[in-house]
């Protein structure tokens, strides 16, 4: 086995057809919404990882304090040989697990992006020369195969992520990933937890911008796959707290009624002035509403952590 692999789970076309499936059904919605996984392409990756640097926006450092802090005892607890990583991204965290884990074996990055797992693999393998990488060109929110590799296995899903399932497809997702594991294995979840509201509207509004240029970035996505015309400076970007659902709400809000073309679906949309469209859904956590999430896909909850400051929570559960 070469120590780098790579394995296309979607046909190169998946993204293509998924892209004009979501895009000819959110628009056509009321009220229109676009998924948010349309934000990643080389620009949009860039821009997040902008993100993840901003004065407002705490959970990536958060994250990152409790990785730091706890990552022995997740190697002591699961004593993993495989890491499964799903929407791995650039695996920039993940190095404190895998320097933490000595008898790593195997580590299986899973992600849409071929450029984010060759780039992630790549550093990775010259570091730990000893490592067999597998990487997965899948979406995790599809039911996914792993490749053989030595258990117990690690399956880790970080950065909050998952807040960007609605209540119904968490429930279908956790089933999924309960699927993968077997007695033995277990999951590493990252969950941001519910907080002063100020907190979270701010890291997700941030004064430099780079979330609503974020934001943004959707429509030069349809724009360049699809041949569509919107123009970013037509959109206003909005962040709302949903103190019902207990979750952020990312739109663009059209600042004038207006119309817009996408040729690729035969498509004509109007909006209206001031017509908002959802572009983002960010549920924040509570860890009783965690447990009993994770329960109900069969996990049970062994260790809960997080930061000094209780911003953020990562999980430890199995089968
Ligand atoms: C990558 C999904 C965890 O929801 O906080 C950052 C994406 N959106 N700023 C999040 C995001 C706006 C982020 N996740």
């Amino acid at each position: 086995m070469p120590p780098f692999q790579l394995t296309r789970t979607l046909p190169e076309d998946a993204t293509d057809a998924a892209l004009r499936a979501d895009v000819l059904d959110g628009l056509t919605s009321a009220p229109k919404s676009l998924p948010p996984k349309w934000f990643y392409d080389a620009r949009g990756s860039e821009l997040f990882e902008e993100i993840t640097v901003l004065p407002e926006y705490y959970p990536t450092r958060a994250e990152r304090e409790i990785l730091v802090a706890r990552s022995g005892e997740i190697a002591a607890a699961t004593a993993a040989r495989t890491l499964v990583e799903l929407g791995s991204g650039s695996s920039d965290k993940t190095r404190h697990l895998l320097d933490a884990l000595p008898d790593l074996h195997s580590y299986i990055p899973v992600d849409v992006s071929e450029s984010a797992l060759t780039a992630a693999a790549e550093a990775l393998l010259a570091e730990r020369p000893g490592l067999t990488v597998h990487a997965l060109i899948a979406d995790f929110t599809r039911s996914i195969v792993l490749p053989q590799a030595p258990g117990p296995r690690l399956v880790a899903f970080l950065g909050g992520t998952v807040g960007n399932l609605l209540p119904a497809e968490r429930a279908v997702f956790l089933k999924a990933v309960r699927g993968l594991l077997e007695p033995g294995d277990s999951l590493l979840l990252g969950t941001d937890l519910v907080k002063d509201e100020d907190v979270l509207v701010a890291a997700y509004d941030d004064a430099a911008g780079v979330t609503a240029e974020f934001n943004k970035n959707v429509l030069s996505v349809i724009d360049r796959e699809l041949g569509a015309d919107f123009d970013a400076s037509d959109f206003d970007h909005v962040a709302r707290w949903d103190r019902e659902h207990e979750w952020i709400e990312m739109r663009l809000r059209a600042r004038t009624a207006l119309t817009v073309k996408i040729p690729e679906l035969d498509l004509v949309v109007q909006f209206e002035k001031g017509e908002e469209m959802r572009t983002e859904v960010s549920a924040k956590f509570r860890q009783e509403g965690v447990r009993s999430e994770l329960a109900a896909a069969g996990l049970d909850m062994r260790q809960w952590w997080t930061d000094p400051a209780g911003r953020f929570a990562l999980s430890l559960s199995s089968p």
